[in-house]
């Protein structure tokens, strides 16, 4: 037999905020490259995970959850998250099986199909592991009616890595025939300091509430090799000192994220590092500072600043 031909395209997650849009890119991919949380609107700008098969090359596109904008940062995301319809072979739906089908839902989809009329649909219903077999089984029923009969539907559940694999092969058969567009190994494009930045954000995120986890943004001000630090020794590994500055929108929240004594601030710290070092492998000294910039949601200037 002659070898199968090679698939390779781009397909884009989209859906409402939290609905496991991210977390479902990781057990993809096989690897964290998108920050995930239990609080709305986590992740705010689009990233490339990639899924090497000897039969294809997928490229995911993790964006935005989308809702009805409240500030000017909301907005942008939303206008990213359209973008994106425009640029890829596939638009999987992402509806979680634990919350019913809403207007936030069919808005999307209304959406999709001004934008992308001609692009495959897929519907996917994610963390299956929430609830019955039963509720599953009405759920993809549901999200079918939506999308119609000619899109498939397919149950997942990132967390516990059920029907991951069939995700993949579902999607891969959509994809048209060509060649691979990223080496082998290659897991993402997220340069090193957006998936630092994204770290520390992750970890700010953890237990803080309300408007807090919004008004948050990371920035990487600088990396540099510790001097010194190697000592005699070549083969000790790298170390990097990486500052960052995390910026929040009130003097209040200030306070919040740094904690009584620094305590919350050190504990994110730790956190973040952990990650990182697991991330890129090498050994980091994390410095953090709180900075306070005032609505930088709904102010042009900052946005752009903090690249929006
Ligand atoms: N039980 C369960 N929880 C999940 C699953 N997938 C995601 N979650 C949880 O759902 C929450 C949201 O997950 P994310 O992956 O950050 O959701 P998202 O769609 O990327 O969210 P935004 O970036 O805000 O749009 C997190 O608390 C995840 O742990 C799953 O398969 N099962
Ligand atoms: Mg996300």
């Amino acid at each position: 037999m002659t070898d199968a031909e090679f698939r390779s395209g781009f397909v884009c997650f989209v859906g409402r905020p939290n609905t496991g849009k991210s977390t479902l890119t990781n057990a993809m991919v096989g690897q964290k490259i998108a920050i995930t949380s239990s609080r709305p609107q986590t992740t705010r700008h689009t990233i490339r995970g990639i899924v090497h098969r000897e039969h294809a090359q997928l490229i995911l596109v993790d964006t935005p959850g989308l809702h009805r904008p409240r500030t000017l940062l909301g907005q942008r995301l939303n206008d990213l998250v359209r973008d994106t319809y425009s640029e890829v072979d596939v638009i999987a739906l992402c509806i979680p099986a634990d919350e019913k089908i809403g207007p936030g839902d069919r808005w999307i989809l209304t959406q999709i199909r001004q934008m992308a009329p001609k692009t495959t649909l897929l519907g996917v219903v994610t963390k299956i592991d929430k609830v019955s077999r039963d509720q599953v089984a009405q759920q993809l029923v549901a999200l079918s009616e939506l999308l119609g009969p000619e899109a498939d539907v397919v149950p997942v559940s990132a967390a516990k890595g059920e029907q991951v694999e069939v995700l993949v092969d579902v999607i891969a058969s959509k994809m048209p025939e060509g060649p691979a567009f990223y080496p082998d190994g290659e897991l993402t494009d997220e340069p090193e300091e957006t998936l630092m930045a994204e770290l520390i954000r992750e970890a700010a995120l953890e237990g803080v509430r309300d408007e807090l986890p919004h008004s948050l943004a990371v920035v990487i001000e600088e990396v540099l090799p510790r001097e010194g630090d190697a000592g005699q020794d070549d083969s000790s590994p790298e170390m990097l000192d990486v500052h960052a500055l995390l910026y929040v929108e009130r003097p209040s929240q200030k306070a919040i994220v740094i904690g009584k004594g620094g305590a919350r601030l050190k504990e994110v710290g730790t956190n973040a590092r952990k990650q990182i070092e697991h991330i890129l492998g090498t050994r980091i000294y994390l410095h953090l500072h709180v900075k306070v910039a005032k609505d930088w949601q709904r102010d042009p200037k900052q946005l752009g600043k903090l690249g929006f």
